[in-house]
C-alpha cells in the first residue's frame, strides 16, 4: 500500500499499540524479576510490530487464534487491559477468571481464542473455525498464528492439508522469530524462511523480510486477508522478526544467539525505529508520542492496581464453564 494511504490516526494508533505492548511487557519482566506471583508468560519484546500491524488488518468477525507470544496481538484487537493483566496474574478478575492464564487466554467478546498451550492444536483448530466460517457464508476468516517451532510440529501439515483440500478461509501467521527456545530454525528445518512450505499444499506463501517494519506488515497482511476472504483457499504469511530476550523471563538467550544478529535486530527495533519515522517523515512532533506514552502509563497503573488488589478465584470455579452455556 503507498504511504499516503496511510493516516496519521492509523500511524499513531500502530505506536501507541506497539508502546502499549512494550510497556505491558516490560511491566510484567519487573514483576518477575522482583519476585511477584506471575502465571506462565513469554514476552513479545522487540516483536510488536507483528501483532500490531497484521491485526489491525482483521475484521471484529474474524476468528483470530494468536500463539502464545502475543500480548500485542491481544491489547490491539482491543481486549480489556485490566482483565487481560488479571488473567496473566491468574486472578478472578480475569477474562477467564484467572483459569486460562495466558497460555489459554479466550476473549469471546473479540473472537480470541489464544492456543498456546500445546503447540499443534494451533493448526487444527482454526481449521475447524474456518470450515464453519465458510459455511457460514459472511467473509469472515480465521487466523491462525504461530511461531517458527511450532510449524515443525506435525499438526502443521495436518492443519494445512486440510485447509487447502477444503480450500478454507484460513490465514496461517508464522511470526518467524528465529528461535524456539534455544533451537534455531535454520538449524532445525535446513531452510532459510518457512513460508516456501506452502508450495507444498499449493496455496501461497509470503515473507515480510521485515517484520519490525509494522507498516510492511499492515500492507502484507491487507493483501493476504484480501486473499483468502476472497475464497480462494488458505495462505502463508510468515513475518521474519526478533525476539530480543529469552523465550520466557528466567532465560536471557546470550547462550545460543549470534550476537552480530542480535545486534542487527536491535537496531531494527521497532520501539526506535517507528517513533523517528513517524517525527522524521510524518511530521509528528514529540509532544504527541509523550502524550501517548503518558495515557499508557496511567492505563498500565490502573490495570495493575486493579489486578494486585484482586482476589484468586474459589476452588469450585474450576469447575465451572468447562461446557459451552454453563
Ligand atoms: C507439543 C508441544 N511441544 C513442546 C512445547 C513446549 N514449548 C512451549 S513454547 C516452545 C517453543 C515454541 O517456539 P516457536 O513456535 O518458535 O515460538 P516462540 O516461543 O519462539 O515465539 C516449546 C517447545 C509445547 N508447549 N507443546
Amino acid at each position: 500500500m503507498p504511504m499516503e494511504e496511510f493516516g496519521t490516526a492509523l500511524q499513531l494508533k500502530f505506536y501507541e499499540n506497539m508502546y502499549k505492548s512494550r510497556r505491558f511487557d516490560e511491566r510484567l519482566w519487573d514483576a518477575y524479576t522482583s519476585g511477584k506471583p506471575l502465571g506462565m508468560t513469554h514476552l513479545g519484546i522487540g516483536e510488536e510490530a507483528c501483532g500490531t500491524g497484521s491485526m489491525v488488518a482483521f475484521r471484529p468477525g474474524d476468528i483470530v487464534c494468536p500463539h502464545h507470544r502475543s500480548h500485542a496481538h491481544q491489547i490491539s484487537r482491543g481486549c480489556d487491559l485490566k482483565t487481560l493483566l488479571s488473567e496473566t496474574l491468574l486472578k478472578s478478575t480475569g477474562t477467564c477468571k484467572g483459569k486460562a492464564g495466558e497460555p489459554h487466554f479466550v476473549d469471546v467478546s473479540k473472537n480470541l481464542y489464544v492456543l498456546g498451550g500445546t503447540l499443534g492444536p494451533c493448526y487444527t483448530v482454526p481449521v475447524g473455525f474456518a470450515y464453519h466460517l465458510k459455511h457460514e457464508g459472511k467473509g469472515n476468516i480465521a487466523v491462525a498464528y504461530t511461531g517458527d517451532g511450532s510449524a515443525c510440529e506435525g499438526a502443521f501439515h495436518e492443519g494445512l492439508n486440510m485447509a487447502a483440500a477444503f480450500k478454507l478461509p484460513m490465514l496461517v501467521i508464522i511470526q518467524n522469530n528465529f528461535f524456539a527456545i534455544s533451537e534455531d530454525f535454520r538449524k532445525m528445518t535446513g531452510l532459510d524462511h518457512l513460508s516456501t512450505r506452502a508450495k507444498g499444499y499449493g496455496i501461497p506463501g509470503v515473507t515480510v523480510e521485515n517484520g519490525n517494519d509494522v507498516e510492511a506488515v499492515y500492507s502484507a497482511t491487507m493483501e493476504a486477508a484480501e486473499y483468502v476472504r476472497s475464497g480462494k483457499g488458505p495462505m502463508i504469511l510468515e513475518l521474519m522478526t526478533w525476539r530480543q530476550m529469552g523465550h520466557a523471563p528466567n532465560e536471557s538467550g546470550v547462550k545460543y544467539k549470534d550476537p552480530a544478529e542480535q545486534a542487527f535486530w536491535m537496531a531494527r527495533d521497532p520501539l526506535k525505529v517507528y517513533p523517528e519515522k513517524l517525527r522524521t517523515e510524518y511530521g509528528i512532533r514529540d509532544e504527541q508520542l509523550k502524550e501517548i506514552q503518558d495515557a499508557v502509563e496511567r492505563e498500565l497503573d490502573e490495570a495493575w492496581a486493579f489486578a494486585e488488589a484482586a482476589p484468586y478465584s474459589e476452588p469450585e470455579v474450576a469447575l465451572q464453564g468447562i461446557y459451552a452455556g454453563c
